[in-house]
This record gives structure tokens, C-alpha cells and sequence, in this order.
């Protein structure tokens, strides 16, 4: 069944034999994702502010065309304009298990003065027993633009303390938290706030021994991983973050930021991908 999510913000909400989810038309956000039989695996605030205009604290947030401050460091908001805009709901189609939601942004409904260019945004999720999230970038203009694109994911965890994240051993990152380069030796623990941009392109491993489960974020078109977790300072200092609530998300996000931002020429397009799988360990 795929119905209205007729609450706070408008979108889509589904129940079907694999699974339940939600997705707000603002941002195209996912904002919840429960395979059946599992814990939700997409982690949402108790604190989020679901409405119109502003951040949604979970979910999946479509960072677009600037991650974070951006590469020049001053741009705002944060994250860009797509997460805070709606997005036009252009197809939800359910079948056999499976459900497809796709939205569309362009230079109609969000610009900014530094990217006020012929665009075009479409976020394609298809959930079933995976969730498929796929954000193509195309440059319907003149002439050559560049972007920054991040899926902001938060995953649902037992205990982030618990957690060991795999996949990106060998990999070189910023460490945004002591403001240094480094390289990743093994797989990440989290005993601390973590905040991390990776250069990788490979598939990461969330695995859960408190849940019992690992999630796999298998990804294409993506040059850069983020890893984050706020900790106790930084989640105390966002009013959308419950205080201990650091202790059951972690975010992996699939992204091409920094060096990895794209250039299309006109016509040209860019396809990211992420998908989340599920197993038991
Ligand atoms: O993805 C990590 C990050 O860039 C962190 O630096 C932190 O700011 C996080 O995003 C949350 O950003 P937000 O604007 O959603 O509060």
C-alpha cells in the first residue's frame, strides 16, 4: 500500500511485504526505511523538525549543489538548497513488493546567486528488500557547471560504540575533527566524534553486533565517503539532536565533494548511486 504521508510535510509513505518507508516531497528526503523483520535501518531524530524550509534531521538528505560550506567555505545554507525545497513528485509506482518514488528539481524551484544555471535533478528510490537511492545531475544549459552532491545518510544503529565500520582501510580522508589529512588503517571504531571525508569509491560495511545485522552501502558515481558521528558535545549543541542520541545513528554518505565535486558540459548528465543491504552477522 502506497499512501499520502499526510503529515507535517507532504510526500509518500508505503507498507508492503518488504518492507515500510516514508518520503517527504521537501528535499525528496527519505526520511524512514524499515526492511520487515528488521529494526529501521534509515535513522530519524526524535527531535527532527519536520516541516517545510528547514533541515530534517535524518533520513536521507540530498545535499546539492554544495556540500557542507561548500569548496569556496562560505556558502549557505549548508549542504545546498535541494535538501530545503521541494522537489516535484514526478512518478510513485508500486509493484510486487517493490516501490519506486521519483522527484525532480531544476533551475525553476531552487537556484542560488553563485548557481543560477540550467539544471536538472532527479532522485530515483526504489525500495523493496534493499533501498536503491539514485541522484542523476544533468546540465541542460550552454555552458559548463560544477557541483557538489552528497546522500546524507543517516543509518540506525544498536550502539555506535559497538559499531565497526569496514571497507575503507587504505583509504586517504580529511579528519575534520583534528583538521589533519590522514590515511585509515583497518576498520573505523567510534569512541569519539567522528567526522571524516574519504576518498573512496567502494562499498562500506556498518557492522552491528547490538542489532546483530550488517549494512552494506554499495554505491556507483561516488568518489567520496563521509563518515559521521556528532558525539556528546557536538549533539547536545543541535536543538534537533537528542542528547543521546549519538549513541544509535552513524552517517555514511555517498558523495562527490572537494576534489571529487563534477563538471558537466551542456547535455551532459552524472548518475550517483547508493543502496543499502541488509544481512545478519
Ligand atoms: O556530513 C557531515 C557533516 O558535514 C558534519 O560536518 C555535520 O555538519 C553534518 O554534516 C550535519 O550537517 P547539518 O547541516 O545537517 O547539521
Amino acid at each position: 500500500m502506497v499512501e499520502e504521508l499526510g503529515d507535517l510535510v507532504s510526500g509518500v509513505r508505503w507498507t508492503t511485504d518488504t518492507g515500510s518507508g516514508a518520503i517527504a516531497d521537501h528535499g525528496a528526503q527519505v526520511l524512514t526505511w524499515q526492511p520487515v523483520g528488521l529494526e529501521p535501518v534509515v535513522w530519524m531524530s526524535a527531535h527532527a523538525l519536520i516541516t517545510d524550509g528547514v533541515a530534517i534531521r535524518g533520513g536521507v538528505p540530498i545535499c546539492f549543489p554544495w556540500f557542507g560550506p561548500g569548496r569556496s567555505g562560505d556558502m549557505t545554507p549548508a549542504h545546498g538548497f535541494a535538501r530545503t525545497t521541494l522537489w516535484r513528485r514526478v512518478e510513485v509506482m508500486e509493484s510486487e513488493g517493490l516501490v519506486r518514488v521519483v522527484h525532480e528539481l531544476d533551475q525553476g524551484l531552487a537556484t542560488a546567486p553563485s548557481f543560477d544555471v540550467p539544471y536538472r535533478v532527479r532522485s530515483t528510490v526504489n525500495a523493496g528488500a534493499e533501498l536503491a537511492m539514485e541522484l542523476l545531475v544533468e546540465n541542460t544549459g550552454s555552458a559548463p557547471f560544477t557541483f557538489e552532491a552528497a546522500l546524507h545518510t543517516y543509518l540506525a544503529v544498536g550502539d555506535v560504540r559497538e559499531v565497526q565500520i569496514d571497507g575503507l582501510a587504505g583509504a586517504s580522508f580529511l579528519d575534520k575533527v583534528r583538521g589533519v589529512e590522514s590515511v585509515q588503517e583497518g576498520s573505523i571504531t567510534v569512541a569519539g566524534e567522528v567526522d571524516r571525508v574519504y576518498d573512496s569509491e567502494g562499498t562500506v560495511e556498518v557492522v552491528d553486533p547490538v542489532l546483530g545485522r550488517i549494512i552494506r552501502v554499495v554505491k556507483t558515481g561516488s568518489s567520496s565517503t563521509i563518515v559521521w558521528n556528532p558525539w556528546v558535545e557536538k549533539s547536545q549543541a543541535l536543538a534537533d539532536f537528542g542528547d543521546d542520541e549519538w549513541q544509535r545513528m552513524v552517517c555514511v554518505e555517498t558523495a562527490n565533494v572537494g576534489d571529487h565535486a563534477v563538471t558537466l558540459a551542456p547535455g551532459e548528465g552524472h548518475v550517483m548511486s547508493a543502496t543499502l543491504a541488509v544481512s545478519p552477522t
